[in-house]
């Protein structure tokens, strides 16, 4: 069996980052572990939520699994917390790194054009040198926009999303996947590009009009997922965006839906048969 360590916080209530990644890799049939980067009592779009930083809990947990001799075929960053952390989590990777171990940077920290409320640019440039070090990285069009220093745009065309990938290609990592992408009137997706054969992927389904905390987790959570069972990267993505279009819409249906999350424990059996 295929082993992820995932990194990122634990919001105990909200849907999100590990109540999203553990379920998610779990039930696609890799073993994970987790290490909790903070622990908050919500994700921060509640007000007044709690937050305790666990950083200093990330050289001990690691130096024990280094003792145990574990290893590991993935590593997956979430949202994290500072940038000593970041820098913990850099130093994680290269004493985890194996010959094949696939290490994706989600760099969570933005969407629709604004930063989460704890963060800034310092942090930006931060994650901008984490992606460097990763295998995979999925940035939105704003983390994007943010980390490559260029323009955020609502209406855009492909050569707009091309640039941007071109320079998040820049940063570092092998394969730079921009989600959230809308290259038609009702469509969103996915735009991909590898340096190795200098292609583009490009996957779109439709667009749902509803915007829900969590489903940059589910993407790519099962992104992760997706890759652990063997699938090529764009094979991946495809998967994971119809998952969680699929997810967005079953959750729509829903008349008690809560609003800082989607109903992804209901669409669990689904995606397992999306293959
Ligand atoms: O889903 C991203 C996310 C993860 N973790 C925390 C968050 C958010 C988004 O707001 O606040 C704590």
């Amino acid at each position: 069996m295929k082993r992820v360590l995932t990194i990122q916080d634990i919001s105990c209530l909200g849907k999100c980052s590990l109540t999203i990644a553990l379920p998610i890799i779990s039930a696609l049939g890799a073993e994970t572990v987790i290490l909790p980067t903070a622990v908050l009592s919500t994700h921060t779009m509640f007000h007044n939520f709690t937050c305790k930083d666990l950083s200093d809990q990330i050289a001990p947990i690691t130096d024990h699994w280094k003792s145990e001799g574990i290893t590991f075929d993935a590593i997956y960053t979430g949202y994290l917390g500072t940038i000593e952390q970041i820098d913990q989590i850099k130093e994680l990777f290269r004493n985890f790194r194996e010959q094949n171990t696939l290490i994706i940077v989600d760099p969570v920290m933005a969407d629709n054009g604004k930063l989460y409320p704890a963060f800034n640019m310092a942090y930006v440039k931060k994650n901008a040198e984490l992606c460097a070090a990763a295998d995979i990285i999925v940035p939105n069009i704003t983390e994007a926009a943010l980390m490559t220093g260029m323009e955020y745009k609502e209406e855009y065309d492909e050569s707009y999303i091309k640039e941007l990938l071109s320079r998040l290609n820049e940063l570092g990592a092998d394969i730079s996947v921009l989600t959230g992408v809308s290259l038609e009137k009702g469509k969103t997706g996915v735009m991909g590009y590898e340096r190795e054969t200098g292609e583009y992927y490009v996957y779109q389904n439709r667009r749902i009009d509803a915007a829900y905390h969590g489903t940059g987790d589910l993407f790519s959570s099962t992104c992760v997922g997706e890759i652990m069972r063997g699938k090529n990267w764009r094979d991946a993505m495809r998967i994971a965006a119809d998952y969680t279009a699929h997810t967005i819409e079953v959750t729509l249906q829903n008349p008690r839906k809560p609003w800082y999350g989607v109903d992804f424990e209901a669409t669990i059996p689904d995606l397992l048969n999306l293959h």
